[in-house]
């Protein structure tokens, strides 16, 4: 019988060496320390044996037993720590890797210039101010001295709503508005960016909806000659220092005297080339000195009070700056052109 006892335990400890995983270990531990196995078998023979040899065997089996067991719970802790490292290597996270970038959208490059020409007039003292798209007959026209059968109000260039409502033709309302919320006293000095719409055909150069900046300042004192220093600081400041400016003059309803200002042409420093078709300058806005009407319809006093006015167009701007060649481009909104312009 301790032969027997001393033959299971080295093949009980055989095969716990043997075993490669806790499922084996447990199917070892079933069989040898289970109530079906040898060990308990060998107990239940025990009545055939002497009084004298009964508890000396009893005591052997005893020992063989607490022996697989030790081996097998040492087994076991081992694979279940090489289980451990096993899963956790696996799952293990590099975590200085760099991160997937995620797609993301932008600002439109017509809102990002807008935003810095706001930027550049801000620097200047200028307050941004914003208005309806839908607008009176009367701030869109009658206040910026256009009355009713002017011939530059043309009923078939405006989006008409109503007889007295538009959409508006220009950013100009917007300023009206603000000086009749003075109510008579300076200074106003602000610029209205927004979308304005016209009746036209949409091509290269043409769109029914686009985009308008204008800007305005009034107060007592205000002379042509601040209305150059504006202007030269912000072309320079757009399109680079040695950037020249000229103006040149022009006619606006709501402004008298009014100017056209050129900048001196980049391509060909003056000389003449196809961008500046010749003449060395490139028209960037329009401008002039607040008319007398303007002033007095929203309430100032043209004997006291005198401004300037300046208009331009982010798309023509845009368009020079980066040579875009059809101003579709910009609302078609195709990413391959908006990307271009998207830096994230
Ligand atoms: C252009 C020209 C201009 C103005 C806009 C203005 C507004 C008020 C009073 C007087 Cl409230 N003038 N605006 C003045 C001159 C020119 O725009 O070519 N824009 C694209």
């Amino acid at each position: 019988m301790k032969e027997r006892l001393e033959e299971l335990k080295q093949e009980a400890l055989n095969k716990v060496t043997a075993a490669s995983d806790i499922k084996e270990l447990q199917e070892v531990r079933v069989s040898y320390l289970g109530k079906k196995g040898p060990i308990t078998e060998v107990l239940r023979g025990m009545g055939k044996l002497s009084a004298e040899e009964r508890p000396v065997v009893g005591q052997l089996a005893n020992d063989v037993r607490e022996a697989i067991a030790n081996e097998l719970n040492q087994k076991q802790d081992q694979l279940e720590k090489v289980a451990l490292e096993k899963k956790l290597s696996e799952e293990s996270i590099d975590v200085t890797l760099p991160g997937r970038p995620i797609p993301t959208g932008g600002p439109h490059l017509l809102t990002k210039l807008i935003e810095e020409i706001e930027d550049l007039f801000i620097g200047m003292g200028f307050q941004v101010a914003e208005g309806p798209e839908v607008e009176q007959d009367y701030y869109n026209f009658e206040a910026l001295n256009l009355p009713k059968g002017h011939p530059a109000r043309d009923m078939q260039d405006s989006f008409y709503i109503t007889e007295e409502l538009l959409l508006r033709t220009h950013t100009s309302p917007v300023q009206a508005r603000t000086m009749e919320k003075h109510e008579g006293r300076g200074p106003v000095k602000i610029i209205c960016p927004g979308k304005v719409y016209r009746r036209d055909t949409d091509d290269a150069t043409h769109s029914h909806q686009f985009t308008q900046i204008e800007g305005l300042y009034v107060d007592k004192n205000v002379r042509m000659s601040d209305l150059k220093g504006v202007l030269n600081a912000f072309a320079k400041k757009m399109f680079g220092q040695t950037r020249e400016i000229r103006l040149r003059p022009s006619f606006f309803p709501f402004t008298e005297p009014s100017v056209e200002m050129d900048i001196s042409c980049k391509m060909c420093h003056g000389e003449g080339c196809s961008v500046c078709k010749q003449t060395g300058w490139i028209e960037i806005l329009g401008a002039g000195m607040v008319h007398p009407n303007v002033l007095k319809m929203a309430g100032f006093d043209p004997d006291q009070y005198t401004g300037f006015a300046f208009g331009m167009g982010p798309e023509r701007i845009a368009m020079l700056k980066y040579g875009i060649d059809d101003i579709r481009h910009f609302y078609t909104n195709d990413v391959r052109f908006l990307k271009q312009f998207h830096h994230a």
